[in-house]
């Protein structure tokens, strides 16, 4: 047998193991994989650094399967490697409930996917921020410790997404040279041919973003691993343009849409294998070329276990350091200090914006903490995210711990996703609040995901002023809020925004958003106390002497409003009770007991919050009072808007009032 004749039947044993797992779960996507399995051989046995007995070791070669419908290619790759995750009977039983095999790679499913993919663009986003952490450990361990490369398999789907521009554009700035990007370069998507959409030449905009290109069949063996390997020696990002047919194989449905996302029917898939040879049942690989793929994956091996002495015989506190932070574990002194800091601000009582606030506590959090790297999305001097420990990562020095990300929301944020996948380092980001609908679908995916990215989010409400309604969130609480397992913080001066930073560390599987003020706001904990009290999402900030006929639960630069309201109730006699809410997401997790306490026996509730009352009613019942806003807000001096909106301590106490006169 030729070596093409062996390729080949390894390339064909994932195009039938995916077309087969297709044609039995009666969906998926075939033409994918059998397009690009050629690439896939090629980077995973001749290529990429990845053991499948050790799919954990920190320095393997990352692959992104960006174009995640086509998952059948990377189930099947797993499989021929040897995985213990990826099975037969998980290929079986493709898209099935509970089999690791799912629609789309699921990070978590098993070794070997590297994040969650199937929204397009997202893949190749990660890994810009797979390749920034491998880069900025590089620079921090040395290179015997951290050495390894990032792949992109990305379709014209990602490609055409508005998110791989700013991942495109950001990548070839900071010349992130072990990133490489294939593009499975076949012409076709959903609709029919790209060229009824789009007539971009992809070459041309690679390389107007600084990077190495290059454009090959993507159906030959040597000319893959030749750019491959070619790419290893670029001084910048490389893009593979890989011309493939997409279903390549099948005699009928080959180069069209037909195969993009459906079966090939019994038919086709007899006829395919007729034409490529195939004479094997489904399901079964000969041996020969499950022995062939499998002596593939030993491969590397030995240069893991070199790397193995490599660490070993590291400095022991570099490698503490290393092991460390590959856990996720935070350092041992991380709670001392702040608990240092808490005692401090409890004495001084600053009156400070929590976005200040924030920068505040960020000055602990990134002296202690090293593993963080903060940034902004160009809004550096209003996040307040930058400290004097994080110097900027430059295209020449990632040895800094600040990303300047551009005007690049979306991008931000599913890089943020790739640093925290790839391990090492915890992300912080920082944006307008309003502007988290631009970075919404990669936040859904950190939260899926189970990853610890802590996006600051300030200028959060009509408190920004004059700039008006289009910077002002009203429904974006409402809205992240809404997904699951990502906690909302919206602290309410600067001890509780303290105890939020520190909880969003301490939750290494949630992603946490801190919304922050613009304006500056009062102390209202004004004694030290140990217990972190934002913990438990709601708290009394302020009691009443006897059982409440009024609680009031407000969040952020509404908690102020509601001091200031229950003090005229209090002055006329009415029992009035103060509830902070910083985090709902975790009052919800309280049990039963914790929740009634809070809201049984409250008597009338209350609800004052410069946003949508949507999702409020849990916590003040349909016949409770909110205060907040009922549609867009207003450009004008902040003050004056809360007086416009209604949003003040006289109108709660009116509302009061009106209320208790009623019963
Ligand atoms: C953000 C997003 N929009 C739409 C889809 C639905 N979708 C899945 S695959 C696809 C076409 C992708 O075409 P291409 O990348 O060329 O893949 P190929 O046809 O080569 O398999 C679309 C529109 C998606 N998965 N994600």
């Amino acid at each position: 047998m030729t070596d093409l004749d062996k390729h080949n039947r390894m390339a064909n044993a994932i195009r039938f193991l995916a077309a087969d797992a297709v044609e039995a779960a009666k969906s998926g996507h075939p033409g994918l994989p059998m397009g690009a399995a050629d690439i896939a051989t090629v980077l995973f046995t001749q290529v990429m650094h990845y053991d499948p007995t050790r799919p954990d070791w920190p320095d393997r070669d990352r692959f992104v399967l960006s174009a995640g419908h086509g998952s059948m290619l990377l189930y099947a790759v797993h499989y021929l490697l040897g995985s213990e995750d990826f099975t037969l009977d998980q290929i079986r039983n493709f898209r099935q409930i509970g089999a690791l095999t799912a629609g789309h790679p699921e990070f978590g499913h098993g070794a070997g996917i590297e994040t969650t993919t199937g929204p397009l663009g997202q893949g190749l986003a990660n890994a810009v921020g797979m390749a920034m952490s491998e880069r900025h450990l590089r620079e921090t361990f040395g290179a015997d410790i951290v050495d390894h490369r990032t792949y992109v398999l990305a379709g014209d789907g990602c490609l055409m997404e508005g998110i791989s521009q700013e991942a495109i554009s950001l990548a070839g700035h900071l010349k992130l040279d072990r990133l490489i990007v294939i593009w499975d370069d076949n012409g076709i998507s959903i609709d029919g041919k790209v060229s009824i959409s789009d007539s971009t030449n992809q070459i041309e905009r690679f390389q107007a973003s600084g990077w190495n290109t290059v454009a090959i069949d993507g159906h030959d063996p040597v000319a893959i691993a030749a750019a491959l390997n070619d790419a290893r020696d670029s001084d910048r990002p490389t893009l593979i343009a890989a011309r493939t047919t997409i279903g390549f194989g099948a005699p009928n449905k080959a180069g069209s849409e037909k195969v993009h996302g459906s079966p090939l029917g019994a038919e086709e898939l007899a006829a395919t294998r007729k034409a490529l040879g195939w004479t094997h049942e489904a399901f079964d690989v000969p041996s020969d070329i499950i022995d062939a793929w499998r002596i593939a994956g030993l491969r590397s091996g030995q240069t893991r276990k070199e790397w193995e002495k490599r660490l070993a015989a590291a400095d022991p506190e570099l490698r503490g350091e290393f092991e460390r932070r590959l856990r996720g574990d935070l350092p041992a002194v991380f709670a001392a200090e702040m608990d240092k800091l808490k005692k401090q601000i409890a004495q001084d009582k600053p009156v400070m914006a929590t976005r200040k606030a924030s920068e505040y506590v960020l000055g602990t959090i990134t002296r202690v903490v090293p593993e963080t790297i903060g940034g902004s999305a160009d809004l550096t001097g209003s996040n307040n995210t930058r400290t004097a420990d994080t110097k900027a990562i430059t295209p020449d020095d990632f040895t800094g711990r600040y990303v300047h990300w551009g005007i690049r929301e979306h991008g931000m944020a599913a890089a943020m996703n790739g640093m925290a996948l790839h391990g090492g380092t915890i992300p912080y980001s920082g944006t307008f609040l309003v502007f988290s609908d631009y970075a919404r679908p990669a936040m859904r995916l950190a939260a899926l995901m189970g990853q610890r990215v802590i996006h600051v989010m300030t200028h959060d409400s009509i408190g920004l002023g004059e700039d008006g309604p289009t910077h002002q969130p009203v429904e974006h609480y409402a809205a992240l809020r809404a997904i699951p397992n990502l906690d909302f913080y919206r602290p309410a001066d600067v001890t509780e925004t303290l105890e939020c930073w520190q909880l969003a560390l301490e939750t290494p599987g949630t992603p946490s958003v801190l919304a922050l003020t613009r304006q500056n706001l009062p102390a209202v904990r004004k004694t030290y106390e140990a217990e972190n009290l934002s913990a438990r999402g709601a708290y009394v900030v302020a009691d009443s002497d006897e059982a409440p006929a009024v609680t009031i639960f407000a969040s952020g630069s509404e908690v102020e409003i509601a001091l200031a309201a229950r003090e005229a109730l209090e002055a006329a006699g009415t029992a009035t009770r103060v509830v902070s809410v910083p985090c709902m997401e975790r009052f919800e997790r309280q049990s039963q007991d914790y929740q009634d306490d809070m809201i049984g026996g409250a008597g009338v509730c209350v609800a004052v919050e410069a946003g949508i009352r949507q999702g409020w009613d849990r916590i003040i019942g349909r016949d409770g009072i909110f205060i907040g806003m009922t549609g867009f807000g207003a450009s004008g001096p902040y003050q004056q808007l809360y007086s416009h909106f209604g949003i003040t301590a006289e109108a709660v106490v009116a509302a009061v009032n009106a209320r208790l006169q009623a019963i």
